[in-house]
């Protein structure tokens, strides 16, 4: 540890000398030794005054997941997704948000002044309620992330954005759902909730009721403002750890049944062989180090900071592990600030480079003591043949792999 720290002083050193901001180029100090300037300014609009605007230097961006065209020639959206590479702290700004559709969809339009929500089925006192209603009751404000089922990482992906990008983290504020079913008196036997959307193909997903009444949340703030179109408008189910189809956008509907309903969602999504169907509801634990990954140059050997990302369907990311030996020696990471339940939470590692060839890894322990497995692993569980290179069947929740080649170059390890 102690040599670790002397090696970012040593970086911070040689950052700060004259020499080093020699090495920078002119623009970065003048002759005189002077900061720079601003070389522009930005001009007010009322716009930017209304509704601000990220940097035009800063240009990161969502991209098409899973080799299909978004938006296609139809104006349908697929699967999006996000840059992870380029995210700082936990909490994925709104608009790059991945975006996950199980069949295409023209993102619906509502007006929120004529959206409903009913409550229906077995229950006592069927409800409609209108946005207005809904933001009387009490509120939760939480950290969640969702994950779509079709997060799975190849060794074609060159990217965290394309092993990865299809999970996103935010601020969810709403009324859990449990006050609107208590309100509506949820009867004997009714032991599964129907969630349904808006659209032709409805997003409707089968959830458990002690789920529904332990943690949902129907939504309509994300990060500090109403939902976005893309992520439900005006209204949207979060469900904390569960499988990303079951987070319905554009809620219209609650039924409550009597047992699991074989939606279109669940009959063309879930898996319907008993041996893995039950993986489809609650996501494992996982993380991925997104500091330095696939894609990126190291500029030479030297002091980084290794970061990224863990999180669990099952509750709170209770350690996060790194490796710079392709899992020899596994050291705890700092994570940042108090993880919460079924959130994205942060971590750091301090590394010093010796700019021989290396593997980073991280692998995530949650609060109940699970660990994420490796490919192999994961392989081994479903009794796939050693001979083969390990494929994940179901979730993917396996530790990803980023190689270090002596020219700083960082790579997919996927084997
Ligand atoms: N109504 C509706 N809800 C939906 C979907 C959909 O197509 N329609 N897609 C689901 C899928 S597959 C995922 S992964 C998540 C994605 O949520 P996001 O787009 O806000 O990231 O929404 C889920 N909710
Ligand atoms: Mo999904």
């Amino acid at each position: 540890m102690g040599s670790r720290k002397t090696d970012r002083r040593e970086f911070l050193k040689q950052s700060a000398s004259l020499a080093g901001a020699a090495a920078l180029g002119a623009t970065a100090r003048s002759a005189s030794g002077q900061l720079p300037g601003p070389e522009a300014q930005l001009r007010g609009t009322e716009e930017l005054v209304g509704y601000g605007q990220r940097s035009r230097f800063v240009t990161s961006k969502r991209i098409p997941h899973g080799g299909r065209p978004s938006p296609d020639v139809f104006g349908l959206d697929f699967h999006i997704a996000t840059p992870l590479q380029d995210q700082v702290g936990l909490v994925t700004p709104t608009s790059l948000h991945y975006v996950g559709t199980t069949r295409g969809a023209f993102v619906p339009d509502i007006d929120p002044a004529k959206h409903r929500l009913m409550i229906h089925g077995m229950v006592d006192n069927p409800l409609v309620f209108t946005m207005e209603d809904l933001k009387r009751l009490p509120s939760v404000t939480r950290l969640h992330f969702i994950e779509c089922a079709g997060n799975r990482a190849s060794r074609r992906h060159v990217t965290v954005q394309e092993t990865h990008g299809m999970t996103s983290c935010a601020e969810w504020t709403g009324v859990l759902l449990s006050t609107l079913l208590e309100e509506a008196g949820v009867q004997e036997g009714g032991d599964w909730i129907v969630a349904e959307g808006v659209e032709e193909v409805k997003g409707a997903s089968s959830i458990p009721m002690s789920k529904a009444m332990a943690d949902c949340i129907v939504c309509y703030g994300m990060n500090g403002e109403p939902v976005r179109p893309q992520q439900g408008f005006p209204l949207r189910l979060i469900v904390p750890g569960g499988e990303g189809i079951l987070n319905v956008k554009w809620l219209r509907r609650i039924k409550v049944v009597d047992q699991f309903y074989m939606t279109y969602n669940d009959y063309g999504h879930l898996r319907q062989d008993p041996a893995d169907a039950a993986l489809s509801l609650q996501i494992g634990p996982k993380s991925v180090i997104t500091v330095p990954s696939g894609g990126q140059q190291l500029p030479g050997p030297g002091f980084y900071e290794v970061r990224g990302l863990a999180w669990s369907g099952a509750g709170r990311v209770a350690r996060v592990e790194v490796t710079t030996d392709g899992g020899r020696n596994w050291f705890d990471a700092d994570l940042r600030g108090e993880p919460q339940p079924m959130a994205h939470t942060a971590f750091s590692f301090s590394w010093t480079w010796d700019g021989k060839p290396c593997e980073l890894q991280s692998r995530c322990i949650d609060e109940i003591g699970q660990v994420q497995p490796s490919r192999a692993e994961v392989a081994r569980f479903w009794g796939q043949p050693e001979d083969q290179p390990p494929s994940v069947k179901g979730q993917d929740n396996s530790i990803q792999p980023w190689r270090i080649d002596s020219d700083g170059g960082v790579h997919n390890a996927i084997a």
